[in-house]
């Protein structure tokens, strides 16, 4: 594990930074005022560039809370569990930029990273995941960038989702802007696994052997799952079809 610094290890950081701003400031003939300036004008961007994505996840998250409200009239019961969205920290943002080795500015990182703005929609029955979908998409101011259905097609590990890139349009004082958001539909056994296995995955000191062996078992969790997931989808299919007679 990597030592935490000392006070006066940090002290002396915090002093070495002292110094380059003050020898910056004097070579750029700043006052104080005018850094304080600088700095904010250097943020602007990129706290244009958070709030964007944040604008995006309220446009499509209200989406789908008018999807559920409707679909609750017209079928039984909310098709929606939970909506549960988080704009990428800046830490993740930069891992995923080092790893894809992506050109390091805001524009390249908007074009080249998908899941800045992500929502996931948890849903009682796959059906659901697949009305949701269509009827999102189907909206005049939504464009589909990618589709991925790990759920006709489960990842190797199991990992069963409907995943969609979209762009969708934010109305910004003087322009109107598309941004990117990425959208997972699962169901509560879909997410239940992921879940789990996301904590599991980051659990460090695991020895090979044991990784294999886990990653065999929780590809078994993930098919039980599956199954059940399609039990009830057929308990509901009878229920239905009950119900219209
Ligand atoms: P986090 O912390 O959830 O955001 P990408 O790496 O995203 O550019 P790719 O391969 O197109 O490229 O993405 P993919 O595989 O379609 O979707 C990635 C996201 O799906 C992951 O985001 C996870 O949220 C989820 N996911 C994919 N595979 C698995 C899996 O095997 N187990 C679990 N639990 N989740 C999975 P991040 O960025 O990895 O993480």
């Amino acid at each position: 594990m990597k030592n935490e610094p000392t006070e006066e290890q940090l002290e002396e950081s915090a002093g070495k930074v002292a110094q380059q701003i003050v020898k910056f400031t004097s070579e750029m003939n700043l006052n104080a005022e005018a850094f304080l300036d600088l700095i904010q004008d250097s943020f602007a961007p990129i706290e244009q560039f958070f709030a964007n994505y944040t604008c995006a996840i309220m446009e499509v998250e209200t989406k789908f809370k008018v999807l559920n409200e409707q679909f609750s009239l017209k079928y039984d019961g909310n098709p929606i569990e939970s909506i549960h969205s988080r704009v990428k920290d800046y830490d993740s943002i930069i891992r995923k930029v080092v790893r894809k080795k992506i050109p390091r500015n805001l524009k390249s990182i908007e074009e080249n990273i998908n899941d800045i703005a992500g929502i996931r929609v948890v849903c009682s029955f796959v059906d659901d995941i697949y009305r949701l979908a269509d009827c999102l998409l189907s909206q005049d101011d939504i464009i589909l960038l990618s589709k991925k259905d790990y759920i006709k097609n489960p990842k190797p590990t199991g990992y069963r989702s409907l995943h969609l890139i979209i762009s969708v349009p934010i109305f910004l004082e003087n322009e109107k802007k598309y941004v990117k958001v990425e959208v997972q539909l699962r169901t509560i056994a879909m997410d239940f696994w992921a879940s789990l296995e996301h904590k599991m995955r980051y659990k460090k000191n695991i020895s090979p052997d044991l990784l294999e062996k886990l990653s065999h078992e929780l590809s078994d969790c993930a098919e039980v799952s599956a199954s059940l997931d399609s039990r009830m989808q057929n308990v509901r299919n009878l229920i239905l079809s009950d119900s219209k007679q």
